[in-house]
């Protein structure tokens, strides 16, 4: 789903799986992240919170977490409750949204990923599931972006934890592109390797 050309093709010349325990797009350069409290660990600190009826009503902090000790828990009835931060972006950047979403199953329910006002992500009616990684890739048209979750649950909840935000740009990692290189000058080597036997013969 995230895999970069690139990392095909240096996978080819090295014979070798890159590391994947980083989150971000193989093969690219990936900045700090830009959330606030993206874990919860400070409960709602940096976050705003609408749509909700109540805070430990139908929104709020709970214990249970994909890390740490707490996670956010939202499920507004019949209509979403948004849980926003206002990030510093780029205009022109691509972004990589990271987080954690549960679902204890009941129904009606919603999620919504908004950037700046556009939805990016939307899935309603979320069978039962433990915290699950969704992955979304934004592109930023001003210098200020806001980041919006959006939560309907009608007789539970819908949990996210480990939020992050990072700016992507398409620059290969300079450990790449030294993989390529020396894959460039083997190539170059067993040329001129060529080249010599066909001049001594
Ligand atoms: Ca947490």
């Amino acid at each position: 789903m995230k895999t970069a050309r690139l990392a095909g093709v240096v996978a080819l010349l090295v014979g070798a799986a890159l590391p994947t325990a980083f989150a971000g797009p193989i093969g690219s350069e990936v900045g700090p992240n830009l959330v606030t409290n993206g874990g919860f660990e400070s409960n709602l600190s940096g976050w705003t919170a609408s749509g909700f009826t109540g805070l430990d009503y139908d929104y709020g902090i709970d214990t249970v977490a994909h890390s740490g000790n707490n996670s956010f828990q939202g499920g507004a009835l019949d209509n979403l409750g948004f849980l926003s931060q206002t990030l510093a972006t780029q205009a022109g950047t691509s972004y990589n949204i990271d987080l954690w979403l549960a679902s204890d199953g009941f129904f009606e329910n919603q999620f919504q990923v908004l950037w700046n006002g556009s939805v990016v992500y939307d899935s309603m009616n979320i069978f039962p599931q433990g915290f699950t990684q969704l992955v979304i890739d934004p592109l930023a048209t001003g210098a200020s972006t806001t980041l919006s979750l959006g939560f309907r649950n009608d007789s539970g909840f819908l949990h996210v934890d480990d939020i992050s935000v990072r700016a992507v740009s398409a620059v290969p990692e300079p450990s790449i592109m030294a993989m390529l290189g020396l894959g460039l000058g083997a190539m170059g080597w067993m040329r001129r390797r060529a080249g010599a036997k066909a001049g001594t013969a």
